[in-house]
């Protein structure tokens, strides 16, 4: 018989679906049904991904306006540089710097997460309007941080983390790094749920290039449903930062072996948006907009076009 007639059975419903994550839309969050596009405003002199380019506050502002335009559905704001090797800014100046940048998105009807491993500071971002804390040492570097969340009861990062910057590639030894990096964020994700963190308020972040090698951070992305899972386990919705990371500018080096500059990583950051978010990524944090926020709808488009769609990975 000619025509367009279904086949009679479709994807088994109780069969794992490889390479899925399938992870739930996090409570008081933008949730479009596909992967979030994260875009980043560092109020810093000296990140390594933009050079200082938004310290004033109101070139931050600014960024994080466009950033929107551009198409992020949230606007993450740091005022500490954790680029390899840097030193600590003390507390109160990491308040001066993201205090403003993220009052005035948040009035603007943005969306916006303050990325701060301090209590102090994600206290005062909260009141000021965040929607999200984003901490890059997943409770480990400020031990009132946990109950902050709890008690605020808003959506809470937590990354894979071993150290702080300074010394943090000392710590990039692994036997398996996605079972390793899987464990360590379970007694973060642990830990924070002790402290009274709604567990479907954590978001998981396999924290590329902290304490990482580029093999290290291959293998992760690689395998980020099992991340996802933390090794085994309902699915936890997983953030990705792999925008402008050196890894990414070590595999597009020159022939004489001399990395691609962070700024000509851009189209290899979107092509890695979009097999991030087709394997089931939560959202994905990036320093430019447009391409990224393409590729999470053709990632949505690819998943609902195969087999499984909606189904338990
Ligand atoms: N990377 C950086 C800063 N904050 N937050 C999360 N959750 N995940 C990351 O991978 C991450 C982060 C460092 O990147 P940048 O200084 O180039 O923005």
């Amino acid at each position: 018989m000619m025509g367009d007639a279904q086949p009679a059975t479709g994807p088994d419903p109780v069969l794992p679906v490889p390479g899925r994550a399938d992870a739930p839309a996090v409570r008081g969050l933008p949730d479009p049904g596909r992967c979030l596009v994260m875009g980043v405003v560092n109020v810093t002199p000296d990140s390594f991904s933009d050079g200082g380019e938004y310290f004033a506050p109101g070139a931050a502002i600014s960024r994080g306006l466009q950033l929107a335009a551009d198409g992020a559905d949230i606007i993450d704001v740091g005022g500490e540089s954790t680029r390899p090797g840097a030193d600590r800014i003390p507390a109160a100046e990491e308040q001066r710097r993201v205090g403003p940048v993220v009052r005035e998105l948040a009035a603007a009807g943005l969306t916006v997460s303050v990325d701060t491993m301090r209590a102090a500071v994600a206290e005062r971002a909260l009141d000021a309007g965040a929607k999200l804390v984003n901490d890059v040492s997943g409770g480990l570097a400020d031990p009132a941080m946990r109950r902050l969340v709890a008690a605020a009861g808003v959506p809470y990062v937590v990354m894979h983390w071993r150290g702080h910057s300074r010394t943090m590639q000392d710590r990039a030894q692994y036997g398996d790094v996605v079972r390793e990096v899987c464990a360590e964020l379970r007694s973060g994700v642990h830990a924070a749920v002790s402290d009274g963190v709604d567990p479907a308020l954590i978001v998981v972040d396999p924290g590329l290039g902290f304490g990482k090698l580029a093999e290290h951070n291959w293998a992760l992305l690689a395998r980020l449903p099992e991340v996802s899972r933390l090794g085994g386990g309902p699915p936890f919705p997983v953030l990705v930062g792999a925008s402008r990371k050196r890894f990414i500018g070590r595999l597009l080096a020159a022939a004489d072996g001399t990395p691609r500059p962070f700024a000509g990583s851009d189209d290899a950051t979107i092509a890695l948006t979009a097999l991030a978010a087709a394997a089931g990524a939560w959202c994905v944090r990036v320093h430019a907009a447009g391409g990224n926020a393409d590729a999470v709808r053709v990632a949505a488009r690819w998943r609902a076009a195969g087999p499984g769609e909606g189904k338990p990975a």
